[in-house]
């Protein structure tokens, strides 16, 4: 594998969190590192057992495959391989993979001297993820309550949770959430083609750049929000919407055990309506 000047330079030893050189090395383009190897351990125990969850369940059917949760009678306490333990190490195993994974972002970051953007982002995929099997069956007394790791039975948890509430839609932090997912979907759209359509004007025509960029919005809507000011734009988008994605489930239960629809009667009962 061939580098760059630019590789050579900053694939240097230092940098790490702990271990100091140990793990300090790369194995062909991957940087390893502490955290990479209990990446793989977590990762690799993981994957084997949810093949073994899969092998001593009923189906091979990729969309059936089911590893549950433990029933609610276990309460906060350990279950039995088969009833529920088994998703028991494989969610301390994820977490420990994808923090793990953070951990190693955080280190390459430090290598190369940059912020710590990107680990601080993914942080918030592993904070929606926590929410959903540790922050919320915490709260509500069961691990009962995490969700099963499965493609169809994960969308049945969803489903079902979802009429708990009656209508999640209700939900205010769900209403967030949505709102900036779509805005999300909105940015990017508009960073992607803005940027593809100033690097390709077509064959043989000059390659256009910022004063252009800045002009076409300028143009369409009076306002250019700046080449860097789209990419914190869309950071605080897609950061928002997982941290309202997890803040919507873990109050529904914890903090709100009625259907969402009931909650805005705050509204209709304001003094104001009399
Ligand atoms: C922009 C700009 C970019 C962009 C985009 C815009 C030169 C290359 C997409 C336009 C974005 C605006 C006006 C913000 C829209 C607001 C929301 C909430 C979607 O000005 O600077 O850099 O990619």
């Amino acid at each position: 594998m061939s580098m760059l000047s630019f590789e050579r330079k900053y694939r240097v030893r230092g940098g790490t969190l702990i271990g100091g050189d140990l793990f300090d090395f790369w194995v062909g383009q991957f940087y390893v590192g502490f955290f990479g190897v209990t990446t793989i351990f977590f990762a690799l125990l993981g994957t084997l057992l949810i093949l073994y969850g899969a092998a001593i369940g009923p189906t091979w059917n990729l969309w059936q495959i089911n590893i549950a949760p433990p029933d609610l009678k276990y309460g906060l306490g350990l279950a039995p391989l088969k009833e529920g333990g088994l998703w028991q190490i494989i969610t301390i195993c994820a977490i420990g993979a994808f923090v793990s994974w953070a951990l190693r972002q955080v280190e390459i970051s430090r290598k190369l001297g940059m912020g710590l953007h990107i680990p601080f982002a993914f942080s918030f995929a592993i904070l929606a993820y926590v929410t959903l099997v540790v922050v919320r069956p915490l709260l509500l007394g069961a691990w009962g309550h995490g969700f099963p790791y499965g493609i169809i039975s994960h969308l049945d948890w969803v489903s079902n949770v979802g009429y708990q509430y009656l209508h999640f839609h209700y939900n205010p932090a769900h209403m967030l959430a949505v709102t900036f997912f779509f805005t999300t979907t909105l940015a990017l759209s508009m960073h992607g083609s803005l940027i593809l359509s100033v690097t390709n004007p077509g064959k043989g025509k000059v390659m256009k750049e910022a004063e252009h960029e800045n002009t076409f919005f300028r143009d369409d809507i009076g306002y250019s929000i700046g080449a860097l000011g789209i990419h914190r734009l869309g950071l605080f988008l897609a950061l928002s919407a997982g941290f309202w994605s997890a803040v919507c489930i873990v109050i529904s239960g914890p903090f709100w055990t009625r259907g969402w629809p009931e909650w805005w009667n705050w509204w209709l009962q304001l003094p104001i309506w009399s």
